[in-house]
């Protein structure tokens, strides 16, 4: 799978892919990217890539003819390509599941007050939000699907880390504990350290279904009939 990136920052998004574990799948073969620069594609000497939006109104928007030039470049025609923005789609594990079959994916990392309809309307597949708030950085979005995305290919990330974790199943994680045992006076749930494989797994369904019915009702509504002879108190 690569991950193609258009950006204003490309010292942003190349450190994304040069740390942690993006770094290990990227060493391993298993993930690509391709980080291009806008501004590279700018045709006047002060290489610019915004203006103000026709009709006024605050903040800038991308030029569509750098931006145009950079997506030619990567062939976005003919690829997946996903513009995050606030105003799109929510994004979720489901579309994230969906994003990892694919075999490459081309992201636009906006600014400002967004990019123009023209380069949507021509060249993007998907507008995708990542949450109900505004980032000021498209990069933070691009490489929040990024990440999403890649831990879903196989051998990046282990089948039963990818298995029980949050959203996974429609539940929140249960709380995890380490050494020491006791730690500034709190101790670690005794059911933890008893060695007893059937308590632990119903201690963690049970603590999931809690924190789930606490946090997220939405999530808990969905599955609550599923667990209903369980109880959670
Ligand atoms: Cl995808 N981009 C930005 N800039 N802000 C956001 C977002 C995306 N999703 C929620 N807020």
């Amino acid at each position: 799978m690569t991950f193609t990136l258009l950006t204003l920052f490309p010292e942003l998004v190349e450190a994304y892919f040069a740390t942690s574990i993006a770094a290990k799948a990227v060493e391993r073969g298993l993930v690509g990217h391709r980080v291009v620069g806008i501004r590279d594609f700018a045709t006047d000497r002060h290489a610019t890539c915004d203006d103000a939006p026709y009709g006024g109104g605050a903040g800038m928007v991308l030029l569509p003819g750098p931006l145009g030039l950079a997506l030619e470049s990567v062939g976005a025609s003919e690829r997946r390509t996903v513009y995050p923005t606030p105003s799109g789609r929510p994004f979720t594990e489901r579309y994230a599941r969906e994003l990892a079959k694919e075999t490459e994916i081309v992201l636009i990392c906006g600014r400002y007050e967004g990019i123009d309809q023209r380069i949507i309307d021509k060249y993007v597949d998907d507008e995708v939000s990542i949450g109900d708030y505004v980032l000021s950085s498209g990069e933070l979005s691009a490489l929040t699907i990024v990440d999403a995305v890649f831990r879903l290919i196989e051998g990046v990330i282990s089948g039963e880390s990818l298995r029980e974790e949050s959203f996974t199943d429609g539940l929140l994680e249960y709380p995890q504990y380490t050494r020491p045992e006791v730690y500034e006076g709190a101790r670690v749930p005794e059911v933890l350290l008893s060695g007893h494989h059937a308590k632990i797994k119903e201690w963690r369904l049970r603590e999931s279904l809690k924190k789930t019915r606490s946090y997220r009702p939405d999530l808990y509504a969905r599955i609550e009939s599923r667990y209903r002879d369980f109880g959670t108190d």
